[in-house]
């Protein structure tokens, strides 16, 4: 309906979506895995302000696959149950019972709301898990750390079956073993990351609650390489939680990922901020 409201400058709108157009063209038929972490999550109207960017990904010719993680949501169920939850080096330790919670939190609760965003914005998703079609086979990543794991075969191809038919794949962290009966818990960062190198994805997306990475002045450092990284990892500057981060980053590129960006999932629009204005978003490390 045509509408003569002042309140807000409609011209703005229409010379932003103009000025979208290289990049539009940039990105057709890319492949763009994004990160959802369960800090970036925030209430239902960050969901589904979420799901819109990704369905207009999906509409304007690109291929993104969404990688959720989920860790406050388990830590809550874990607490409802009583089970006692440690972190060694960014990581759950996940005995038998913790690894049950975390794949019905993840697999069902994190992953449908996810799915359901998305249909809401009038996209198509269909959720899965490592375990379906195989897609993430790992083995036990350290013994102290229990039943999580570390990706060492990539199925990729249920992922490309599914941009032919124009689904989102929405994918939940928690992986087959070689044996039997093997489930295991994944970090979502390393996930999202082995899926981008299996798929060498045009551009990985790492949505956290930090607007970058930080150089010793604590400014946000919006173009890195690799060597940058390793350099900054090795003198102290990143520390803390952006280590796994960045490493995911640097195998990711080692892949074969053209670029991964670690950015502010928090921020208004943060993935479009990022593929389709100049001003970009977050830190961008690429070759
Ligand atoms: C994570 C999986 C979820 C995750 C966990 O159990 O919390 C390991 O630590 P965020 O929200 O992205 O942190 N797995 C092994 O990565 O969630």
């Amino acid at each position: 309906m045509r509408q003569q409201n002042m309140d807000r400058d409609w011209t703005l709108t229409a010379r932003t979506l103009s000025e979208a157009l290289p990049y539009l063209q940039r990105y057709s038929g890319a492949i763009v895995v994004v990160k959802f972490g369960g800090n970036a999550m925030g209430g239902v109207e960050e969901m589904a302000d979420f799901a819109r960017d990704v369905v207009l990904m999906r509409q304007v010719g690109l291929n993104p696959v969404v990688v959720h993680g989920g860790g406050p949501m388990i830590n809550d169920l874990l607490k409802r149950l009583g089970i006692e939850s440690t972190f060694v080096r960014g990581k759950r330790v996940t005995d038998k019972a913790t690894v049950e919670v975390v794949e019905m939190v993840l697999t069902g609760l994190v992953n449908k709301r996810i799915v359901q965003a998305i249909m809401d914005e009038g996209g198509r998703a269909v959720g899965l898990s490592g375990k379906d079609d195989d897609l993430i086979v790992c083995e036990a990543d350290d013994p102290e750390l229990g039943f999580v794991g570390r990706p060492i075969e990539m199925n990729v191809q249920v992922l490309r079956d599914l941009f032919a038919a124009g689904i989102i794949p929405v994918i939940a962290p928690v992986a087959t073993g070689m044996d039997p009966n093997e489930t295991f818990n994944v970090n979502g960062d390393t996930a999202a990351g082995a899926i981008a190198g299996a798929l060498k994805a045009d551009r990985l997306l790492l949505l956290t609650d930090v607007p970058g990475v930080k150089n010793a002045e604590g400014q946000v450092m919006t173009q890195l390489t690799p060597e940058n990284v390793r350099d900054m990892i090795a003198d102290g500057t990143i520390a803390g939680g952006m280590i796994p981060k960045v490493e995911t980053a640097l195998k990711a590129i080692e892949e074969g990922v053209r670029a991964v960006v670690i950015l502010d999932g928090r921020l208004p629009n943060a993935t479009l901020l990022e593929l389709f204005t100049d001003h970009g978003a977050g830190s961008i490390i690429r070759s």
